[in-house]
């Protein structure tokens, strides 16, 4: 059955966050992840009244965000809104053990909540971020009601890096994660992830679990970000052992070995688990024009890999998660959205 509208989840207090740089090999970077990106993307979905509905969340129950982020890390980001307005804090110690003496109420321990320095702390983080935290659930439980419709968030700061206990690559809340563990109570997950960067934090977040399935397909980490996680012997452990994959590819992949390796390895998994629903962790840094991801992927590409999505029948969210090269970003999304419109 053709689909007749994609209904989307965008909250204008996403845009509160505005990081100016980052710290990347040694210098200090404009920041990518600007608020231009969520931006284009609504302006794109917005000249298609006839494709996409746009919507805006509820406000996400604290509920949620515990089910998936530590208590103290929570802390952290309250302790993070109390800064003065002139106030950013990067993260430059940290440390390797979990000390005792670790304190959320102190901004100046945030290394041990942390794995970069490109993922700064200030007083609106905490509300873009659970505004974006929020477009992913109302996502799932719109899903949940109607499961042969299709539903994206326009999540911004994206989340597939953050763990139960750490943020760090642009992500602070895993809005995927957030999203899945929802969906979880009422079947089989399979996330999968298709950002440039692998998705280490939904990864640890359910590895051990065998209800729900990650599967990310990724720039090789012994040369991208995040470096030490996303290898394919990476299977999950205990229960979730053989729930856990991932993918990787080389500097300047193009579609068709990206193409062959999720319609030959991927997708044939995801069939096989049977899931009740499927949640598509979407990055466009493997766009050609990326400042960011290796890849060159073209416009086309995107609606290419989503008719694929749409062969395996499962009922589908997609959350927004990287892709940096702004002014494409739009076309991008607009064109991996019709994906799952012409099936
Ligand atoms: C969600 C997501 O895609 N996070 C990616 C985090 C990658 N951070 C490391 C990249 C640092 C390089 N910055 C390049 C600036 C371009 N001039
Ligand atoms: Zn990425």
């Amino acid at each position: 059955m053709a689909q007749k509208r994609i209904t989307c989840y965008f909250h204008p207090d996403q845009l509160l966050f505005k990081p100016k740089y980052e710290w990347a090999f040694g210098l200090r970077l404009k920041h990518p992840e600007s608020t231009k990106r969520a931006e284009t993307i609504y302006k794109a979905l917005k000249k298609h009244p006839q494709l996409f509905e746009l919507k805006q969340p509820n406000k996400i129950p604290m509920k949620y965000i515990r089910e998936t982020h530590r208590a103290r890390l929570i802390t952290l980001y309250n302790t993070a809104s109390e800064l003065t307005d002139l106030e950013t804090f990067y993260t430059s110690v940290f440390p390797k053990l979990n000390s005792t003496k670790v304190d959320p109420i102190n901004i100046r321990h945030a290394g041990c909540f942390c794995f970069d320095s490109g993922t700064p702390l200030d007083n609106t983080v905490w509300k873009a971020s659970s505004w974006s935290a929020a477009c992913s659930v109302e996502a799932a439980n719109q899903l949940i009601q109607h499961p042969d419709k299709i539903y994206y968030a326009l999540s911004r700061p994206p989340g597939h890096h953050a763990t139960q206990s750490q943020y760090g690559g642009y992500c602070y809340l895993n809005n995927t994660a957030i999203a899945a563990k929802k969906l979880r109570k009422k079947g089989r997950v399979v996330i999968l992830d298709l950002d440039f960067h692998h998705g280490n934090g939904t990864q640890d977040i359910f590895y051990h679990d065998d209800q729900v399935m990650t599967i990310s397909l990724h720039g090789d980490p012994r040369f991208f970000f995040p470096f030490f996680w996303g290898y394919p012997d990476e299977a999950g452990q205990g229960k979730g052992l053989g729930y856990n994959l991932n993918f990787i590819f080389q500097k300047n992949t193009q579609i068709e070995e990206f193409h062959r390796i999720l319609v030959h390895h991927a997708l044939p998994r995801i069939e096989q688990f049977q899931p009740d629903y499927l949640v598509v962790a979407m990055g466009f840094d493997s766009f050609k024009e990326d400042p960011v991801g290796d890849f060159l992927f073209e416009t086309q590409d995107y609606f290419t890999i989503a008719q694929e999505l749409t062969k395996i029948k499962v009922p589908t969210m997609i959350v927004q998660e990287g892709g940096y090269s702004s002014k494409s970003l739009g076309l991008n999304a607009v064109s991996f959205l019709k994906g799952f419109l012409n099936s």
